[in-house]
């Protein structure tokens, strides 16, 4: 990343734009995040695990009856995890079980981590042709709470059955922009390009970057949200921290319009909707395809055009 202050920079601007558009992911190094600091979060994160979640795994895998599974299991994870917010407001006070130097760690990663983000949405504005902080605002919301910005902190523990349960099943983010944290040793992280799985390896002190629906929308489908999972391992535990920086609750989301093309201008290939309701069918529809999900926002949407149909 260092390479967009030097001679370097539209290079890296166009390797960043086919990322986009072709992968849906990348990978990011010299982001500014210390290693020191990266190893810290990597060594606290693996030390509470041990401490305070991995004995409730065992306990979750008992009482399901997960180890030694003969079927495929299609609806759980692999996966231990807990998640803390960030914006609109913290909760990272309310988490109980985080030892005092491991809350302020998470603290400080996820602030520069939120930068990194929103440095992130002005390099995709600047490859997309949409002026400094369009996305940043779009992510806003109207009543001002800002962005919604929060850490999903797991660990994969290993697994006898990996090719009955998935450490996560395939799904794509909901959201806006991820950054994720992966273990430097223990992989397991995969995306699906042109129909095949392929392997996302650790890179020690890098940051991977991908994509959610709320990025294909105000595109208008120029990038898209890819679908990922984890395959869970038989050996080790792998660690990830993943950071969604996601429009805020009351955001209205709608594709660009200088990236919709001009036949269609006015009727809008992708939904507008508010953010929280396209939050709301998600929750139940995470691991299916992301079409239908936008085939609902805008079904929704043609009725709120409609308005109330008159029955007397
Ligand atoms: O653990 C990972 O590497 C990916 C996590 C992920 O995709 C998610 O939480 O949405
Ligand atoms: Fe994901």
């Amino acid at each position: 990343m260092e390479k967009l202050n030097g001679e370097d920079r539209q290079a890296t601007m166009d390797k960043i734009h086919d990322a986009c558009e072709n992968w849906g992911f990348f990978e990011l190094v010299n982001h500014g995040i210390s290693p020191e600091l990266l190893d810290r979060v990597e060594r606290m994160t693996k030390e509470h695990y041990k401490n305070c979640m991995e004995d409730r795994f065992k306990e979750m895998v008992a009482a399901k009856a997960l180890e030694g599974v003969t079927t495929e299991v299609n609806n759980l994870d692999w996966e231990s995890t807990f998640f803390l917010r960030h914006l609109p407001t913290s909760n990272i006070s309310e988490i109980t079980d985080l030892e005092d130097e491991y809350r302020d760690l998470m603290k400080d990663f996820a602030g520069k981590l939120e930068k990194l983000a929103e440095e992130l949405l002005d390099l995709l504005c600047e490859n997309l042709g949409l002026e400094k902080g369009y996305l940043k605002r779009a992510f806003y919301g109207s009543k001002s709470n800002g962005p919604n910005f929060g850490t999903k902190v797991s660990n994969y523990p290993p697994c006898p059955t990996p090719d009955l349960i998935k450490g996560l099943r395939a799904h794509t983010d909901a959201g806006g922009i991820i950054l994720l944290f992966q273990d430097d040793k223990v992989s397991g992280l995969q995306l699906l390009k042109d129909g095949q799985w392929i392997d996302v390896p650790p890179m020690r002190h890098s940051i991977v970057i991908n994509l959610g629906d709320q990025i294909e929308v105000i595109t208008n489908g120029k990038y898209k949200s890819v679908l990922h999972r984890v395959i869970a391992q038989t050996d080790g535990t792998r660690m990830s921290i993943a950071s969604f920086y996601n429009p805020g609750d009351d955001a209205v989301i709608y594709p660009a319009k200088i990236l919709m093309k001009e036949q269609t201008k006015n009727e809008h290939s992708y939904p507008k909707f508010v953010f929280d309701d396209y939050m709301k069918l998600y929750a139940g529809l995470k691991f299916q395809a992301k079409e239908p999900r936008f085939e609902a926002m805008k079904a929704a949407e043609a009725n709120v055009i409609a308005g109330p149909v008159a029955t007397a």
